[in-house]
């Protein structure tokens, strides 16, 4: 089903006509809305009526979250105050945080994009969602929230932790969908089996997991865990929230709503313009949006896009899943690594349970690796020759895949550290230095 087949189903002739008018009104708003744009186009020489058509873009400036944060709180809004209705943040990791505003239309603009995204896995009025993203200044929650309503499903707010309660209410209501990172849904599935739950008195059917990096080989492990299908969601706070993208049912990429996000790929040294199908650093223009609107804002998220129709009759461009972000690159003595990869390897084997945590550390200028592997329940053993065949075989499985040597530490069943929301998997103490 397309909730939205007109615009989704789009020849792509008519939605590049309909991106050039919003990307030109929207040039305009920013020049005159907000100094720090019309400061940057004009240093460029750049004025609005320069600008009709999204064939410019490369022309345009970069935003960063650089630009965010220098100009926290509001300064990046080009609505006055008295439209906007609403404020989120994302705290980062270091310094302040992002915050972000919506006007009425914006919140309609997001409860839309959820709602396509939500239709495009099938979930419908007859649902009952479980909303188990953290509600506050944390997008996921309230994101999912007003398009599941727009959908018509039921919806329980029930927000992120308390699994016993999470648990309690999945039976009782009979949750059909639940909506959670999906470090938190293996925590839930791992949960229903150590309490002994039944299963035939759970009634999921669908996940839709986003708000950090998980690898296909994590998906087959919380599907399995939890019996459900479990779908891909991508936002960003910047940007709007959760529903830039979404998985349909073909689960061959994460259809990008482009009547409002306007993606490009870029090398993130050179800064040029990848073509589709090449890895690189995600941009996003939104093009429709009021508060804060964002030209050219940089990810740090690494994917590809590909075009073409889906099977499932949308036209709009699909992202692959994310690499990981440029930021969360290690550099292992000189090898570069994302830990989605090093997830890969070890959600392969069966011996591994979706928690681990990789530890970065820097010994006589040398950067090391330590990866925490915990180890599903049933694998555990007392015997200390068994847990060090698995532990070379780790090692030696790493190093194979990814030419890299790891320290590798097993840990017994739930000692790592859940999450209610996205997974703290790296460690770095050479920050510490
Ligand atoms: O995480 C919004 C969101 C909420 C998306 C719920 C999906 C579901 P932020 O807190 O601003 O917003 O973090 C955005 O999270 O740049 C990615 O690095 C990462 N991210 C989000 N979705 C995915 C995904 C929300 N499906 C940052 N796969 C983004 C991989 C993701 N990474």
């Amino acid at each position: 089903m397309i909730w939205n087949e007109y615009i989704e189903a789009a020849d792509r002739d008519r939605l590049k006509r309909l991106q050039n008018e919003r990307l030109t009104e929207m040039i305009e708003r920013i020049y005159y809305n907000v100094p720090f744009y019309r400061k940057k186009l004009s240093e460029l020489g750049i004025e609005p009526r320069d600008i009709n058509s999204i064939d410019q873009l490369h022309k345009l400036p970069f935003t960063t979250k650089d630009d965010l944060r220098d100009n926290y709180p509001f300064g990046m809004f080009a609505a006055p105050q008295q439209q906007i209705v609403r404020l989120h943040a994302s705290s980062g990791t270091t310094g302040k945080p992002t915050v972000v505003g919506y006007t009425h239309n914006d919140l309609n603009i997001w409860s839309e994009v959820v709602a396509r995204a939500l239709t495009m896995v099938g979930v419908t009025r007859s649902d009952i969602i479980q909303i188990a993203y953290g509600y506050g200044l944390f997008t996921g929650g309230l994101g999912v929230h007003y398009g599941a309503e727009k959908v018509g499903a039921s919806v329980i707010p029930i927000s992120g932790g308390n699994t016993r309660k999470q648990l309690q209410l999945m039976m009782d209501f009979g949750s059909t969908v639940i909506a959670c990172t999906p470090s938190y849904a293996a925590h839930l599935g791992e949960s229903i089996a150590k309490e002994g739950i039944d299963r035939s008195k759970i009634k999921l059917r669908a996940g839709i997991f986003g708000a950090e990096p998980w690898t296909n080989e994590m998906r087959r492990q919380v599907e399995q865990l939890l019996g459900i299908k479990a779908y891909d969601i991508y936002g960003l706070s910047e940007i709007i929230g959760p529903g830039v993208a979404m998985e349909c049912e073909h689960q061959n990429g994460m259809h990008i709503f482009e009547d409002h996000f306007i993606p490009e790929i870029i090398d993130p040294v050179t800064l040029e313009v990848l073509p589709y199908g090449q890895v690189g650093e995600l941009v996003f223009t939104t093009i429709s949006k009021e508060a804060m609107p964002l030209l050219r804002y940089r990810t740090r998220d690494l994917t590809r896009l590909h075009i073409g129709k889906c099977a499932c009759g949308r036209t709009m461009v699909r992202m692959d899943k994310c690499l990981g972000r440029t930021d969360d690159m290690l550099i292992i003595r000189g090898v570069n690594v994302f830990p989605s990869q090093i997830e890969a390897v070890l959600l392969e084997m069966s011996e591994a349970s979706p928690h681990y945590q990789l530890v970065v550390d820097r010994e006589n200028n040398l950067d090391t690796l330590e990866i925490r592997v915990e180890i599903d329940d049933q694998f555990w053993s007392d015997e200390i020759r068994v847990l060090e065949n698995l532990r070379k075989q780790i090692q030696h499985n790493i190093a194979s895949a990814l030419g890299l040597t790891a320290r590798i530490k097993l840990v017994e069943p739930n000692t790592i550290a859940r999450s209610e929301g996205k997974a703290q998997r790296v460690i770095d103490n050479r920050k510490l230095v």
